[in-house]
């Protein structure tokens, strides 16, 4: 057991959940993941913030599914590892909201 990474219980998700949508995240329709979407000034605003996470997630070997096109970023969280959302996604959540307001 321990190591392996799981994906959170139902307990977790009860607390964690409407915590995430209060911070605009949604759940993906039809995959156990998370989505938002940032807006920025410019591109280089949106990639500074890019670059800080870029940084994080390879602290963390924690990868986000990110797509941008100029000012937007939009952003998939889930746990290849083990199919689903895991507590990862949450640390990482929370590392990107700080670093949008950056
Ligand atoms: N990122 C994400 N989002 N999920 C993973 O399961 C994952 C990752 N696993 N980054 C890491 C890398 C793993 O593939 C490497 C081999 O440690």
């Amino acid at each position: 057991m321990a190591g392996k990474i799981q994906t959170l219980t139902e307990e977790e998700r009860a607390h964690l959940l409407p915590l995430l949508r209060n911070a605009q995240w949604v759940e993906v329709v039809g995959r156990d993941a998370i989505y938002k979407e940032f807006v920025f000034k410019d591109f280089n605003q949106a990639f500074g913030f890019m670059s800080r996470v870029a940084l994080q997630a390879e602290k963390m070997d924690h990868h986000p599914e990110w797509f941008n096109v100029y000012n937007k970023v939009q952003i998939t969280l889930s746990t290849h590892d083990c199919g689903g959302l895991s507590q990862r996604d949450i640390t990482l959540a929370t590392f990107i909201d700080q670093a949008s307001l950056m």
